[in-house]
């Protein structure tokens, strides 16, 4: 592998799975549980919001019972040790990268913080939103789960391909490569010259795009794959 010098990571729900939370599309998944149509959409939470904020409600606690496990760990270390430029990107919503150490751009937002639809602003929340409570902004009963759904503008987008058009490497974790951008992502970099490594259980709907591919649990590949990276 040539000299890398700057990395674009992503990460999906399938670096969380070892830490028992569900992905999204494998068997059991959360979108089985749920029509994606009804739970992570403005239309479905207009339609009723009592089954989206309990929705989300139950993934914010589950979430907090939970432990980062040994590939949130190796990012977290990768990001310490790695002398060059690093960007980790999770669509997860969970915050099992902050408590491995890392400091992850949320590109779908976080279960931990709850927005205000009346006046925007943004707020730290790891209880419930099921009963309204009033924004501590305007006291307006309007918070929602700070996550984007579909048909909403993902965060950061132009840090995202500001920093996908001048990486050396795009590794993706985790990911099924359902859906976009996210799973554009690999064509972006690789299209500015990047070498794209996928790290995930199985091949993703994406996995012609990447260079290389490795297939096993996170928990496995993402500390063998750091432990290469600092070593070379
Ligand atoms: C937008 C947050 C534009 C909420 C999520 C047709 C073509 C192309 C695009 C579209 C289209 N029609 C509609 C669209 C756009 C749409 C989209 O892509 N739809 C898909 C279904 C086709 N996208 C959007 O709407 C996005 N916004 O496009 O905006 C725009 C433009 C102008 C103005 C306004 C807007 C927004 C999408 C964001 C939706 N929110 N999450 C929440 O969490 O509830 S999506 C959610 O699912 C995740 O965030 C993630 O992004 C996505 C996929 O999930 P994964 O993380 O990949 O998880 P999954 O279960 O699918 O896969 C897990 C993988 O892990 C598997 O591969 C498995 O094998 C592997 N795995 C399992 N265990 C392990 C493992 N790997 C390793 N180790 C293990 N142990």
């Amino acid at each position: 592998m040539a000299e890398i010098k700057r990395i674009v990571i992503l990460t999906g729900a399938g670096i969380s799975a070892e830490s028992g939370i569900d992905t999204f599309r494998d068997a059991g998944g959360l979108w089985e549980q749920h029509r994606v149509e009804d739970v992570a959409t403005p239309e479905g939470f207009a339609r009723d919001p009592m089954l989206v904020q309990r929705f989300y409600d139950l993934r914010r606690a589950v979430m907090q019972e939970v432990e980062p496990n040994p590939a949130h760990h190796a990012l977290a270390r990768l990001e310490r040790e790695f002398t060059g430029e690093l960007l980790l990107v999770t669509q997860n919503v969970d915050d099992l990268h902050e408590r491995a150490g890392a400091n992850p751009l949320h590109m779908h937002g976080e279960l931990l913080s709850a927005l205000c639809a009346i006046c925007e602003t943004r707020h730290p929340w790891s209880g419930t939103l099921i009963d309204g409570p009033p924004c501590p902004t305007c006291q307006a009963e309007a918070l929602r789960p700070d996550v984007v759904w579909f048909g909403e503008m993902p965060y950061q987008m132009d840090r995202i391909y500001r920093a996908l058009a001048n990486c050396d490497l795009f590794v993706s974790i985790g990911t099924s490569g359902a859906v976009y951008p996210a799973a554009g992502f690999v064509q972006e970099a690789k299209r500015h010259g990047a070498q794209t490594l996928e790290l995930n259980l199985e091949p993703s709907e994406g996995s012609h795009w990447f260079d290389v591919s490795r297939h096993s649990k996170a928990g496995e590949l993402v500390p063998e794959w750091v432990e290469e990276m600092l070593s070379e």
